[in-house]
């Protein structure tokens, strides 16, 4: 058999160079989905050399902003076009539910959409230098060749939040999806090479992270490396960017407050903190893990959430009765697990769940939805990021103590607030140090706004025009309408 040619290389659909191949699985029954290259860093740094050649030499950054946009704003419409095929794609690489991938590849649309508009709208800046007779801009400039690597919870969503800046920019890149969740990458590579992307701005290859993600953070010829996943490789990719000192985002999860007080909507408050923990399993870096409830209502809140969690239905991604799917691999049901019951041995009082899914089920990998009940500061289910259906509870009496617990954590991507009094709500907001609060909601985010994280959560920003200046270098040019001798070091 030939092997597949899944690698996209200065323009070209290529296989790996060592002819290696993955076959990826579907982890709602083990099924196989197909057989996919396994790159080499060879492969990864042919790659990057085909990424510096179309950015030091191609036509790509002098293509003005506004035909940026429109590409982006392509980019769009073909997902849009083909949203069932990539649906699908994203469905049997993570198991997740079909009607979720489909909501996904239109917030992946909305993304291109979004930078595809501001791309255009990029005009630099004029300073005021305080002299007439002196002109002073700023100008955004692309920063060069980007190394984009990403995770498999939202494998193409958390990939385009980096791919249309970085293009928007007028970066060229390189893509390494992670090795579980390929295929939606490909497909964009595809929209990409139609669209008449010229070659070698943007690339992708694929395989496992120390052998094809390495090189991105690595390389000299790398000028920024952008990463979303676990905290572990997100220290690794750090320390080895300092190398060459390029630029890093790092996008490293969560583990996440969501604060009940006794005066919020009860119903709204306990259907989001369902959806907050257990949407995706758990599989969110925003997950709500940690509840955090005012005492007056606390029994009757979890007595509630459990009831509710107990009904929750496991599935595959094409039953139409299922409510959430399994987890990505044995092995992170496992690690999933292992914090369950270590949260039980540190004294947590398992409610429900704390099992894999049993029966129908046992094909993939399933886990019931958890709830961790008399959860404390310092329990490792507390302080570590799960990240997969398991809520911990922990209760508070002072709209201080709520705060106080909310930051108890050395992560801080996002918290919720419940709350019908707003004053409270806005207090509590601006007390939480975390990178998204949201007020009597949770999850929701926007394009237009700003995500990341405080502390272990990582570094820098994505979306928003704060996500677009992270892939561009600010210039200042300085002119002087009227050159005269400065008389600094006179002629003796
Ligand atoms: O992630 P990894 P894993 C968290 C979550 C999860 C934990 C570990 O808590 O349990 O991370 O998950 C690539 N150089 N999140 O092990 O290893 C890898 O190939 C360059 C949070 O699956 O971080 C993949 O493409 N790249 C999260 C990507 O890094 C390397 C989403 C993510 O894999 C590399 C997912 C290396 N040395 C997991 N090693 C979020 N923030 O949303 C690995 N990779």
């Amino acid at each position: 058999m030939t092997a597949p040619a899944s690698m996209f290389i200065d323009g070209r659909w290529v296989p790996s160079s060592s002819g290696n191949t993955r076959d990826i699985h579907c982890p709602a029954d083990g099924s196989f989905v197909a057989t996919v290259s396994e790159g080499t860093s060879a492969d990864a740094e042919a790659a990057i050399a085909a990424a510096r050649r179309a950015f030091d030499d191609g036509p790509w950054r002098a293509v003005p902003t506004s035909q940026r946009g429109d590409l982006l704003l392509a980019v769009a419409r073909e997902i849009r076009a083909r949203k069932a095929e990539f649906a699908r794609a994203e469905t049997l690489d993570t198991g997740k539910r079909l009607v979720e991938s489909e909501i996904d590849m239109e917030d992946i649309a909305n993304c291109f959409d979004y930078f595809g508009k501001l791309a255009g709208q990029d005009a630099g800046r004029i300073v005021d230098a305080g002299d007439p007779n002196v002109v002073s801009r700023i100008v955004y400039e692309p920063i060069g060749v980007c190394g984009l690597i990403g995770p498999w919870n939202y494998p193409l969503l958390q990939v385009a939040w980096k791919v249309a800046p970085a293009l928007a920019a007028g970066n060229t890149f390189v893509l390494k999806p992670s090795e579980l969740s390929p295929h939606t990458a490909m497909l964009l590579m595809d929209v990409l090479h139609s669209l008449d992307l010229p070659a070698g701005v943007g690339n992708l290859v694929l395989g496992a992270g120390a052998e094809v993600g390495a090189p991105l953070s690595g390389h000299p010829d790398v000028d920024l490396v952008s990463f979303t996943g676990g905290l572990e490789t997100g220290k690794v990719i750090a320390a080895s960017a300092a190398g060459t000192v390029k630029k890093v985002a790092l996008e490293l999860g969560g583990k996440n407050p969501n604060i009940i007080f006794a005066d919020a909507d009860f119903d709204a408050a306990l259907d989001n903190a369902l959806n907050g923990a257990f949407v995706h399993s758990g599989q969110v870096c925003s997950a709500g893990a940690r509840l955090i409830v005012e005492e007056s209502i606390r029994d009757r809140f979890v007595d509630e959430l459990v009831r509710r969690a107990k009904k929750i239905r496991l599935g595959g991604p094409f039953d139409t009765d299922a409510e959430t799917g399994p987890l990505i691999s044995a092995a992170h049901r496992d690690k999933v697990h292992k914090y369950v019951q270590d949260g039980i041995a540190e004294g947590a009082v398992l409610r429900c769940g704390g099992a894999f899914g049993a029966g129908d089920l046992e094909s993939g990998y399933y886990y019931e939805p958890t709830v961790l009940d008399n959860a404390r500061s310092g329990m490792s289910i507390v302080v570590e990021e799960a990240f997969g259906p398991v809520v911990t509870v922990e209760s508070f009496t002072t709209e201080d103590e709520a705060v106080a617990i909310g930051n108890d954590t050395r992560y801080g991507l996002a918290g919720g607030v419940w709350t019908q009094d707003a004053g409270k709500g806005q207090r509590v907001a601006g007390r939480l140090r975390h990178g998204t609060i949201w007020i009597n909601d949770f999850h929701p985010y926007l394009p237009q706004a700003e995500w990341g994280g405080f502390g272990l959560s990582g570094v820098g920003r994505e979306l928003g025009p704060t996500g677009l200046a992270e892939y561009q270098e600010a210039k200042h040019i300085y002119q002087n309408l009227t050159p005269a001798v400065t008389g600094w070091f006179p002629e003796h």
